[in-house]
């Protein structure tokens, strides 16, 4: 099923202003299915590693700190052209620049607390859905 998964989280933005529901009706309305799914708390040594290809960018430490401060789910999602049909779905990495009716559109507080992250290749789909979920966790 290579290039049909992706990987996203929403985060503690999207999660304690209580939109976990509407962004998942959203996801399987967009026909999206889910593969793997799970609440859980990043720590800061994870968050860390999770975003260590942003370990550059001055927001990097901002970017550690808020994906540690509060409860995320993370999900694997399934759909034909999965990486880019969700990157569609929840529009710009800015809120303010994203298209009207998508995720980040309607949810996102900023270009730091944006509601939910997706996966931006194939390649890194896989790696990412790895490190949250193990084989026998993934249906
Ligand atoms: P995307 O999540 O749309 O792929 P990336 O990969 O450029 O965007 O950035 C990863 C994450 O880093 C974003 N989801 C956002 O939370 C954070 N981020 C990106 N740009 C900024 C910025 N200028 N200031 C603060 N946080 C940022």
């Amino acid at each position: 099923m290579a290039g049909n998964r992706t990987f996203t989280m929403i985060k503690p933005d999207a999660v304690a202003s209580g939109h976990i529901g509407a962004i998942l009706a959203q996801i399987n309305e967009a026909g999206f299915r889910i593969v793997a799914m799970k609440l859980t708390k990043l720590s800061q040594e994870k968050a860390g590693e999770f975003y260590a290809v942003h370990k550059e960018r001055p927001f990097y430490g901002e970017l550690v700190d808020f994906m540690s401060s509060g409860v995320i789910v993370a999900a694997i999602l399934e759909k034909e052209n999965a990486v880019a049909d969700f990157r569609t779905l929840i529009g710009a990495t800015d809120p303010s620049k994203a298209e009207p009716g998508t995720i980040r559109a309607r949810f996102a507080k900023s270009i730091g607390e944006n509601a939910v992250h997706g996966s931006d290749s194939d390649e890194n789909a896989a790696i990412e859905g790895a490190f949250h979920f193990a084989g026998t966790e993934q249906f």
